[in-house]
């Protein structure tokens, strides 16, 4: 089963979408996600220029090699843009393999270990009416864990406080600037948690992210503050690539820890891992070299009591997250996926199988991945220059995010 074919194709439905979409001389087409969010064109070079003309001519089967013929090969290992262009060539041989096998793709990676996913999903708002509101329109949704975010007394604009349709990137032509001030922050957030708990009571998961804004200090003071309000987890408290951070914040507090969105391959774990100072995953399969390389850090994360909690913002395209799923069906030790319902357009341009009921997900029985791309549509919307936003302290200086 030889490639003949890898085309790039960028399509911006309701936003930004890369995806590598290989053909086989037998005809089967094989689906990638290569979105980095607000720098997607690299990946897109990255993919057109360098590796795409090196996948023509070789065998479709032949998955761990081209694995490590793209990542040891290349000799400028790791880093956002290559494993994201390695996770989509990954990812579509994965789909065409498991097309050619007749099966769902979590088949090959070792069958289902449970019947569905549980899946969290984004509530947020500016005060504590609109933010119940939302966790109560989550929960009629199906939802049964949530991430609670919430504005800061003082603070104007805050990343990821919307209601209704949660989107990280805005279709701008440079970054939003936002606001940061930890201290007015750590006072808020327990009261917003003790708040929740009042009004939801004590079963339902609770979760919420931090990105990357404390000190390690300040991280476990938080941590040991939401103690009391058992969150499932706390995300990212702490500027990510500094793994001996977490070693302080576990020293005072019993919060769970997940972090690694920003993540891209185990060697970015392998304190956190070893060390136990982090509870959960969070790498998305799009960011770390595609499904065989999380899974090889997943699998690891097992024989320490680390579970899963699969990165899955609408900037994960469907493709991303079908992967996720396959991959989370089949693994030991999965803990829950992050789920945020794509667009209409979204859905009209990536036709996908995988099911939400009763609060659970499921990649569906089609034969790989499950998911179509449908090009003409595709066609329709092209892409669109859109940035994350940044993120600065009262005095102008640009903080962590
Ligand atoms: O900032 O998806 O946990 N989810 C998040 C997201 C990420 C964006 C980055 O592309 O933190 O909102
Ligand atoms: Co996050």
């Amino acid at each position: 089963m030889i490639i003949e074919s890898a085309e790039v194709v960028v399509t911006s439905p309701d936003r930004n979408f890369v995806t590598l979409r290989v053909t086989t001389d037998d005809g089967l087409v094989g689906l990638g996600d290569a979105t980095l969010n607000g720098r997607e064109q690299s990946v897109v070079a990255y993919l057109a220029e360098h590796v795409a003309p090196l996948l023509i001519g070789r065998d479709a089967h032949r998955i761990e090699d081209t694995w490590q013929f793209l990542y040891r090969g290349a000799y400028w290992r790791r880093g956002p843009v290559t494993m994201a262009a390695i996770a989509a060539v990954d990812v579509a041989l994965w789909d065409i393999k498991a097309q050619a096998a007749g099966m769902p793709l979590y088949q090959l990676l070792g069958g289902a270990s449970r019947s569905g996913l549980l899946a969290y999903g984004h509530a947020s708002g500016p005060d504590l009416p609109s933010l119940f509101e939302e966790i109560r329109r989550l929960r009629g949704d199906g939802y049964r864990a949530i991430r609670v975010q919430t504005s800061v007394p003082g603070l104007d604009k805050i990343y990821g406080i919307s209601t209704g349709h949660y989107e990280p990137a805005g279709r701008v032509p440079a970054p939003v600037e936002e606001d940061w001030d930890s201290r007015s922050y750590l006072r808020h957030m327990p009261g917003v948690f003790e708040a929740v708990r009042a009004e939801f009571g004590p079963e339902l998961p609770l979760l919420h992210d931090v990105h990357h804004r404390l000190t390690p200090i300040q991280a476990a003071r938080l941590g040991k503050a939401l103690e009391p309000y058992d969150l499932f987890w706390l995300e990212d408290c702490t500027p990510a690539e500094d793994q001996e951070a977490l070693r302080l914040v576990r020293q005072h507090t019993t919060t769970p820890l997940a972090i690694g969105e920003v993540f891209n391959t185990v060697h970015d774990y392998r304190t956190l891992i070893a060390d136990r100072l982090i509870d959960y995953v969070r790498s998305a399969v799009t960011h770390t070299g595609g499904i065989t390389h999380l899974k090889r850090i997943l699998e690891y994360a097992g024989q320490y009591g680390i579970r899963s909690g699969i990165h899955g913002p609408t900037d994960i395209s469907p493709v991303g997250m079908a992967a996720s799923l396959h991959l989370g069906l089949a693994l030991h030790n999965f803990g829950i996926q992050e789920y945020m319902k794509h667009g209409a357009r979204t859905d009209e341009v990536f036709q996908q199988s995988f099911t939400f009921v009763d609060g659970l997900l499921h990649p569906g029985s089609q034969p790989g991945l499950g998911v179509r791309l449908d090009l003409s549509s595709a066609k329709k919307y092209p892409y669109q220059t859109a940035y994350l936003p940044i993120n600065r302290l009262k005095d102008g200086t640009v903080h962590d995010w």
